[in-house]
């Protein structure tokens, strides 16, 4: 190989950018993310990473994502993503792990050194990058030392600003494919809304005009975009955008957004004059990544409309356009999920198409989801897409209808192709798909919601002293360490009717999750208690809850 690494030069940016010796940092589920306040080290080997793992990829641009997604804003983070607008490769996560524990700018420049080899580097190959961030303080003080990291590697970058993470998946993705027949979009902020605005307007043309929808958007970056998406869309759907202050440091995921909706299952204070009864709303998170609908009945009750019952919605409509398009037979759809789905949305799912289910994490629902002709996948939490395999876009395009339903089903098809954000879950982009199938089935909110009966759950957290002592197996099912204690849970779930529970270790906390349903909400938040209980005992840990709420 040609070239070897800019020794001096890494040495003397690094040593601007000193690891704090006291932090262990690891490239978790969804990328580095703690205290802002730490990062500055790992923001510039981020650059450095980013740099190179783009001239391992032949130059091909790499994008990197500053944010803490809906972590409180004191945190912060990094995402890198791959070339066509996915999760970096799994075996990169562990070299910038290594990377960013380097003790000294001697030892970084040792373990890039070792990285070069085993990952056979060149380095005569260019290294481009493409590089946004959230709204968060901390942002620009950390976008500066992942500069000097692409300034190490002498990378050819594009600062993509302000915008959300699946702007920024968007991004990477058009600008690999630009001038290629499989050519994303036009790779700008603008090429983005022109996409979803104008396939937005297709689906619904000649159905009637969608009432406003009041938007949360989480006082994050999704109320800068989701301002530009609402011109775009003009009368074609009104966005009322809430939670829109995000100047105010402290505001930002703050009692509002989806994280907030999703766990407390209770609407965001601040909109509890703004919204009707009725009226759909939906919550964004910081990042514009995950998506929760909800509504008031007319007693003020509230109902929440989380990424499980987005997936049946959605689900059923494309396997409703397959079979009008006569693709039945050719066009498998298939629905990805993890164990935090609503054992109500898995039956009802499985009822009508095959369910898979695997680990939390966007990647590997992703993945899985590419092994279907059509996947469908959504965490619970409201992070989730629609893949269209390559061979299923080819047949779309090659298809010849043989009557007019089935050629409005497959213009359809193909609108919802240009609609969904395929590189990753997109808020904005699974907005207005939902915002699509309630207007083609004239669905309110309270048609949606009685899809199906959600049963009544509960999540609870365990602070304990090493959550790596709790191993899963069987797409985080069952554990399989501590030894004995899913022998215990099991003996507690049998005890509530309809009663299913499992723990995980969190891949972004320092905690142990605990996730319980049963037939009542009583027995569910019980049946979480017990089992917090229980893995209190067994790792002498804190239940990060008061046992009152449970009562
Ligand atoms: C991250 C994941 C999300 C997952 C969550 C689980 C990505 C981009 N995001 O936010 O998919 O649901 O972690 O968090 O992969 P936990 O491991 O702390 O429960
Ligand atoms: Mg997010």
């Amino acid at each position: 190989m040609a070239s070897t690494l800019p020794a001096e030069l890494i040495k003397s940016l690094s040593d601007q950018h000193p690891k704090p010796s006291d932090i262990h940092f690891q490239y978790g589920t969804a990328g580095f993310r703690t205290l802002g306040s730490t990062l500055d080290s790992v923001m510039f080997r981020v650059g450095i990473i980013a740099a190179l793992r783009s001239k391992k990829l032949d130059g091909r641009t790499i994008g990197v994502m500053v944010t803490a997604s809906h972590n409180p804003e004191p945190d912060n983070g990094a995402k890198l993503v791959d070339p066509r607008g996915e999760m970096l490769e799994a075996s990169w996560e562990g070299h910038s792990t290594t990377i960013s524990n380097a003790p000294t700018s001697d030892a970084l420049i040792e373990a890039l050194e070792a990285l070069v080899q085993t990952a056979k580097i060149d380095l005569s190959k260019p290294a481009n990058v493409v590089y946004a961030r959230d709204t968060r303080s901390s942002g620009p003080a950390l976008v500066s030392a992942l500069e000097d990291g692409f300034k190490a590697l002498k990378a050819t970058t594009r600062n993509a600003g302000v915008t959300t993470t699946p702007i920024l998946h968007y991004l990477v993705k058009s600008i690999n494919t630009k001038g290629t027949k499989y050519s994303y979009g036009d790779d700008s902020e603008e090429g983005y809304f022109q996409k979803l605005s104008t396939s937005y307007k297709k689906l619904v043309a000649g159905k009637a005009v969608q009432p406003p929808l009041v938007v949360d958007c989480a006082n994050g970056v999704g109320a800068l975009v989701g301002k530009q998406l609402n011109e775009y869309l003009g009368d074609t759907l009104q966005l009322v955008l809430a939670n829109t202050a995000t100047t105010i440091p402290s505001a930002l995921n703050n009692a509002c957004g989806a994280d907030y909706v999703k766990v407390s299952q209770k609407l965001p204070p601040s909109l509890s004059s703004v919204l009707k009864p009725g009226q759909r709303a939906c919550s964004l998170d910081g990042d514009a990544d995950r998506l929760i609908y909800y509504y008031l009945d007319d007693r003020g009750g509230f109902h929440m409309l989380d990424g499980d019952k987005i997936a049946a919605l959605v689900a059923a409509f494309i396997v409703e356009l397959v079979k009008v398009a006569g693709l039945e037979d050719q066009m498998k759809v298939g629905v990805v999920q993890t164990a935090y789905a609503n054992g109500a949305s898995t039956r009802y799912l499985q009822e009508r198409l095959p369910v898979k289910c695997v680990p939390t994490g966007v990647k590997h629902l992703h993945h899985a989801a590419e092994r279907y002709n059509v996947g469908v996948y959504f965490e619970a939490n409201g992070h989730g897409t629609v893949l269209f395999s390559q061979p299923t876009l080819d047949k779309l395009a090659e298809y010849q209808p043989s009557t007019p339903a089935q050629s409005r089903a497959v213009e359809h098809l193909v609108s919802l192709t240009e609609l969904i954000n395929q590189t990753v879950g997109d808020a904005l982009s699974d907005m207005l798909l939902v915002e699509v199938v309630l207007s083609h089935k004239s669905y309110s909110g309270e048609e949606w919601n009685s899809l199906y009966v959600d049963l009544p759950n509960r999540l609870a957290k365990v602070s304990v002293p090493d959550r790596n002592a709790f191993k899963t197996e069987n797409a985080e099912r069952r554990l399989i360490s501590p030894t004995g204690l899913q022998a215990k849970i099991d003996e507690l779930v049998n005890r509530y009717q309809g009663g299913r529970s499992f723990v995980r270790p969190s891949g972004t906390e320092d905690v142990v999750r605990v996730y319980a349903e049963a037939a009542l909400k009583t027995q569910a938040d019980e049946l979480a208690m017990r089992v917090a209980g229980l893995v209190y005992d067994e790792a002498g840990g804190e239940p990060a809850f008061r046992p009152k709420e449970f009562l």
